[in-house]
């Protein structure tokens, strides 16, 4: 195999086409189960059981192990992870392919990571699967796919941060503003991969004109856009349609986050990877 693209399950992708791909789980752990983010969890059974469990529940980046087995024989990886700053997915990835280096000399790997999570980590591997069915050296990809990641964004509408702060990924009084009266917080990956509250709807109308109002300030011009939901297609088919009201010729896709990014994400919680031109 030359070629494969290996990414974490926060990137909310279970295949790709025309490429070796492969998705390495995160994990939801409870008391009484365990969730491992594959292509056989079934996400509303996961939040359907987390709605009932009281309990505390965590989640576990992939280990080492899991990255050397995904990496498999191929002679160049392209690995994306969720962001380091929320996650050791991206040191357990680099550990990994440093091992693999050290065992394979003559292949190739990056380690691409991704400062963000859901749907902009899905825009990072579509450049690479282009990129790689064009045909260019692994140099070349390397540096092309670090330069489209400048261009990329993610932005988000939260219904809860419950999870987010009680795993100390936000803190606890930026998460107490939600779960009031129908707020939503609207907020951006941060430079450093953090989550960056930039913004509120109130109630869920509102989500779909904000959204778009956060995209034009955030330099969206019609290009590429993608969507992951918890639980809200409706609001994600929505955002397509007002996407696509404003660019006719906009590349939208939406579909539901996996198991991870709806641990956090939360019911009704929507993720926007997007193409920015500034
Ligand atoms: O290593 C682990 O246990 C995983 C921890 C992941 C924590 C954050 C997941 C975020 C998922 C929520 C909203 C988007 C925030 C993105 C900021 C970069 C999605």
């Amino acid at each position: 195999m030359k070629n494969k693209i290996v990414m974490d399950s926060s990137g909310d992708l279970k295949q790709m086409d025309g490429v070796s791909f492969s998705c390495v789980p995160l994990k939801i752990v409870t008391d009484s189960r365990e969730f491992v983010d594959d292509n056989h969890v079934d996400g509303d059974e996961m939040i359907g059981y987390l709605r009932q469990y009281t309990g505390k529940t965590t989640t576990a980046c992939p280990g080492v192990g899991e990255y050397l087995d995904a990496f498999s024989d191929a002679e160049n990886v392209y690995c994306v992870t969720i962001t380091s700053g929320l996650s050791g997915s991206y040191n357990a990835a680099t550990a990994a392919a440093k091992a693999y280096l050290e065992q394979y000399p003559q292949r190739k790997i990056h380690v691409f990571d991704s400062l963000s999570a859901g749907p902009e980590m899905a825009l990072l591997a579509e450049k690479l699967q282009e990129l790689i069915t064009e045909g260019l050296d692994f140099s070349q990809i390397v540096e092309k796919v670090t330069a489209y990641q400048q261009k990329t964004r993610l932005i988000f509408s939260l219904e809860s941060l419950h999870n987010l702060a009680n795993n100390g990924r936000v803190p606890m009084a930026v998460a107490k503003v939600v779960g009031v009266l129908g707020l939503r917080l609207l907020g951006k990956a941060s430079d450093e991969g953090t989550l960056q509250p930039n913004g509120k709807a109130r109630g869920e109308k509102k989500v779909v004109p904000e959204l778009m109002k956060k995209l034009q300030e955030m330099g969206y011009a019609g290009g590429k856009l993608r969507i992951s939901h918890c639980c809200n297609e409706k609001a994600a088919m929505e955002l397509k349609q007002a996407v696509l009201s404003r660019f006719a010729n906009a590349d939208v896709q939406y579909w539901p986050a996996k198991a991870l990014c709806s641990f956090y994400a939360e019911d009704g919680g929507m993720l926007v990877g997007f193409e920015a031109e500034a």
